[in-house]
Parts: C-alpha cells; sequence; structure tokens
C-alpha cells in the first residue's frame, strides 16, 4: 500500500525543550496523569470530514489543499481517504475516529447504491480495524445538510418525504455506526435540525446531541446545552442522550467553553467533546485548531471534575487554515491540538492536587453546610421560617466576604506557569 506522507516520521514524544516541530513537546501517551495515561485521559479522535475532505473551499474562494488522494474515481478515492486517515492516525498515535456517513463514501444516483457504495467502505474500514484494533470509532453521524434536499431542513423540512428520507439515511449512519463498533452517535442540528428524529432504537452506548446557536441559520433549536436539555427532559429522553459540547459553538452562543462543560457536568450530561477554538473577531464557526491553554486547561479540569471520559473523547473538529495548504500542514495541526490539550490536562490535574480554587469556592459557600443554609437545601425552610430568621438576624451584609477575582486569575496563572 503507499505511504501518503513519506517524509513524515511517527510523531514521538520529545519533552519541552524539543525545537523539532515534528515532535509532541506535551504529549507523552502512556505517561499517568491523573490516575491514567495520557491517551486514556485525552482520547483523541481524528475527524474524517475536516481532516480527509476539507480541502479549504469557502465562500470566498476554492480549495488550497489536494484532498483527492490520488484517485479520481469516487469509490477508489473513498478506500485511498481509509489509508491515509490510518496512516495519519497511526503516524500521530491517535486511536479513533468520527464521521459523517458521506464523509466516508459519497452520494450516487439513488439511495440504495448510495448505501451499498457506503457498505463496501465501511467493509473495508471493518477489515483495516481487525489487522489494527488499536483504531477505534469513536463516534459517527449522517450528513444531512449539504445536499439541495436540505434546503429547507431535513428534520424540519416542510417536505414529508425529505423527512422520511433523512429517517432513512440516519438509519443507515446508525448502522454503520454500530458495524465499526462506535462508541456513540452524535446529532447535529444545524439547518437540518433532526433532534425530531431522535427515536432510532438501536443500541449505542452513548447517544449525543451537539449544541450549536446558529450558522447556517441565524437561530437553531439547538442552541446551548441548556436549551438541549429542556428539549430532552420535555420528551422524557434526558436519561438516554448526553451532550457532545464543541468549543466554538459555545462561543457563538456567547458563553465559554467551560461554562457549557459545567452546565452539562452538573446536569449529569457531559459526553463527549468536539475539540477546537473560533476566532473571537469573527463571530463565525471557524472550527480552528485549539491553541488556547487557558481554554483547554479549564476544559479539562471540567471533564476530570466529570470523572474522566466515558464513551466520549476529543474529537478535533477542527482544520488547518486555508492558507496551511500542504499535507505536513495536517500534522503540525495536530500536534498543535493535541499538545495544547495535553498541556491542559497537565495544568487542570495540577488546578486540582493543589487545591487552592476548589478550596477557595468550598469556603465561600461554606454557610449552606449549616444552621439555615443546611434547613434551606434540605427544604425544611418555608418562607416564613426565613422571614423569621431574617427579621432576628438584622443587616446581613457582613456575612460577605471579597470575591477574589483577580487574586483567583493570578493564582491560576501561578498554577500554570509553575508546571
Ligand atoms: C457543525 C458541526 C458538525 C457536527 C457533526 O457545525 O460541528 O461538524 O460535529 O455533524
Ligand atoms: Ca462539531
Ligand atoms: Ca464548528
Amino acid at each position: 500500500m503507499a505511504e501518503f506522507f513519506s517524509s513524515i516520521p511517527v510523531i514521538k514524544y520529545e519533552g519541552a525543550g524539543s525545537t523539532n516541530p515534528l515532535a509532541f513537546k506535551y504529549y507523552n501517551a502512556d505517561e499517568v496523569v491523573a490516575g491514567k495515561p495520557m491517551k486514556e485521559q485525552l482520547k483523541f479522535a481524528l475527524s474524517w470530514w475536516h481532516t480527509m475532505g476539507g480541502d479549504g473551499t469557502d465562500m470566498f474562494g476554492v480549495g488550497t489543499a489536494d484532498k483527492t488522494w490520488g484517485e479520481s474515481s469516487p469509490e477508489a478515492r473513498a478506500k485511498a481517504k481509509v489509508d491515509a486517515a490510518f496512516e495519519i492516525m497511526t503516524k500521530l498515535g491517535i486511536e479513533y475516529f468520527c464521521f459523517h456517513d458521506r464523509d466516508l463514501s459519497p452520494e450516487y444516483g439513488s439511495l440504495a447504491e448510495t448505501n451499498a457504495k457506503l457498505d463496501e467502505v465501511t467493509d473495508y474500514i471493518a477489515e483495516k480495524m481487525k489487522a489494527d484494533p488499536t483504531k477505534k470509532l469513536l463516534w459517527g453521524t449522517a450528513k444531512c445538510f449539504d445536499h439541495p434536499r436540505f434546503m429547507h431542513g431535513a428534520g424540519t423540512s416542510p417536505s414529508a418525504d425529505v423527512f422520511a428520507f433523512t429517517a432513512a439515511q440516519i438509519k443507515k449512519a446508525v448502522e454503520a455506526t454500530v458495524k465499526l463498533g462506535g462508541k456513540g452517535y452524535v446529532f447535529w442540528g444545524g439547518r437540518e435540525g433532526y433532534e425530531t428524529l431522535l427515536n432510532t432504537n438501536m443500541a449505542l452506548e452513548l447517544d449525543n446531541i451537539e449544541p450549536k446557536p446558529k450558522e447556517p441559520t441565524k437561530h437553531q433549536y439547538d442552541f446551548d446545552t441548556a436549551t438541549v436539555l429542556g428539549f430532552l427532559r420535555k420528551y422524557g429522553l434526558d436519561k438516554d442522550f448526553k451532550m457532545n459540547i464543541e468549543a466554538n459553538h459555545a462561543t457563538l452562543a456567547m458563553h465559554t467553553f467551560q461554562h457549557e462543560l459545567r452546565v452539562a457536568r452538573d446536569n449529569g450530561v457531559f459526553g463527549s467533546i468536539d475539540a477546537n477554538q473560533g476566532d473571537m473577531l469573527l463571530g463565525w464557526d471557524t472550527d480552528q485548531f485549539p491553541t488556547n491553554v487557558y481554554d483547554t486547561a479549564l476544559c479539562m479540569y471540567e471533564v476530570l471534575k466529570a470523572g474522566g471520559f466515558v464513551n466520549g473523547g476529543l474529537n478535533f473538529d477542527a482544520k488547518a487554515r486555508r492558507g496551511s495548504f500542504t499535507p505536513e500542514d495536517i500534522f503540525h495541526s495536530y500536534i498543535a491540538g493535541m499538545d495544547a490539550f495535553a498541556l491542559g490536562l497537565r495544568i487542570a490535574d495540577k488546578m486540582i492536587s493543589d487545591g487552592r480554587l476548589d478550596k477557595f469556592v468550598e469556603d465561600r459557600y461554606a454557610s449552606w453546610n449549616t444552621g439555615i443554609g443546611a434547613d434551606i437545601i434540605a427544604g425544611k425552610a418555608t418562607m416564613a421560617d426565613l422571614e423569621k430568621y431574617a427579621l432576628e438576624k438584622g443587616e446581613v451584609l457582613d456575612s460577605l466576604s471579597s470575591g477574589r477575582q483577580e487574586m483567583l486569575e493570578s493564582i491560576l496563572n501561578n498554577i500554570m506557569f509553575s508546571l
């Protein structure tokens, strides 16, 4: 089999002092951090759409990167993509991947023919996974948005025929996911709004919904974690679904990434992560490789506090910029993202073992542990009880102490830069 990236070696950990651009400075797969090897804490995944298919096309220009993998027929290209993806994963030490059905195999004439061709590609992937069991499917999904039939939506289409087609496509995508031993399946609303098609009746370890507030439409139903949670509770599905939280979607919803993760964790619906970052000056879903270490540290703090990933992981729903168009840039992008998350994990572990931040929060809320606070939490205090308490107590201003915002930010810097 042809090697696609003959000039790229297997990427190794060389430590923070290394200046080799094709080496990890912080990601050391087998090193134990917070009780588990880094590769198990981070569970990195390659996204088939951006990495194997995305050529840098945007609304102002054609593609800049060659993602044909040396093949012109769709069948041969789909298989070459598999070979190239496995080579990328092996060289980077990435064990998981994620796909949309159409990333694996495009549409052909009819749905039946499309499904049959998809089966050929998933058979091929299954064979490769058998030969190399370190490669695993994190999640699959259906691409119900780029074909013109989805111009008015998929699950939200005014056409019942389009709805039925969407259901058929999702059923097949779930089957492909199950066939490849996928840990989960992701519903992403977007233009297509396929939350309406949630009931797949197929056993998967993890069904996820991925919130996103806007783009391509200016308002989307699955706005953020809290909105999706409300939707799930309305239909009694909150025990069946968890969230796939994407960093760039959090900021489009005017939330921090950490906020979205915390809402999910507090409500027991934290599932998986799409690891990327947006451009704060653009307000558009730019899906950049994550390099902001404050974000990755606060993200990994939430992941560790949630008990780590179970069936989820860190999927790089991220693409190299249009100007970073060479095959080597794929590796630089992943190294940047993996090292940023490795640093984030190391910092998060230290935030927890250092204890200053958690202790501050604990002390701040200590009044809820005893006396009137404990009675309120236990649901024992009535409004009349609280009125009596407040009348007797008098002014309560001196029960407050400083929020110490600046001190806390400085502690975080201290932890980050004394690793
Ligand atoms: C698009 C979404 C998409 C999902 C999978 O904005 O991020 O890529 O993750 O359909
Ligand atoms: Ca995503
Ligand atoms: Ca995105």
